[in-house]
């Protein structure tokens, strides 16, 4: 049975464009609860281990930098079908192919500074949980 949590991060190229509120509102229109909620900011080396499993692609490097280049939200939410659901409304990876109405669409830059990261499986949403918020912050 799916989980009923992922993960998420709002990224630096939206937090910085001051997109914060309205992607928080977005989240929350479409039925996810907000169960834990911090802003923080990633040293390069920080970004590495959570991309770790894109280390040997092309784009490693840059998005780390990118990734440390500002401001992130991390947030714990909370939904039936979670995981699923929160990828659907965050849209294609690329925003070029993400669908109208999406959050990517809506206010993503580019396929690097793609606005908001969501988890693509119940246990990496448990793992990039706890990468960020120890167990009794998550509740
Ligand atoms: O899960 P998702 O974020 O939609 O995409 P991934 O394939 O896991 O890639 C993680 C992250 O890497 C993506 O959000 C932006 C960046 N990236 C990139 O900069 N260039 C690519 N060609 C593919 C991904
Ligand atoms: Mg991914």
């Amino acid at each position: 049975m799916a989980g009923n949590r992922t993960f998420s991060m709002i990224k630096p190229d939206a937090v910085q464009a001051g997109n914060t509120g309205a992607i928080l509102k977005m989240i929350e229109e479409a039925g996810f609860r907000i169960s834990a909620m911090r802003m923080t900011k990633l040293s390069k080396q920080r970004a590495g281990q959570f991309y770790a499993v894109h280390k040997e692609r092309p784009f490693y490097n840059d998005l780390c930098e990118y990734m440390s280049s500002g401001h992130i939200v991390a947030l714990i939410l909370e939904k039936e079908n979670a995981v699923a659901d929160f990828r659907k409304l965050i849209g294609a990876t690329d925003p070029a192919k993400a669908e109208e109405g999406t959050i990517r669409k809506l206010f993503a830059k580019s396929i690097e500074a793609n606005a908001i990261h969501g988890s693509d499986s119940d246990e990496n949403a448990e793992i990039e949980a706890a990468f960020f918020f120890s167990k009794m912050q998550q509740y």
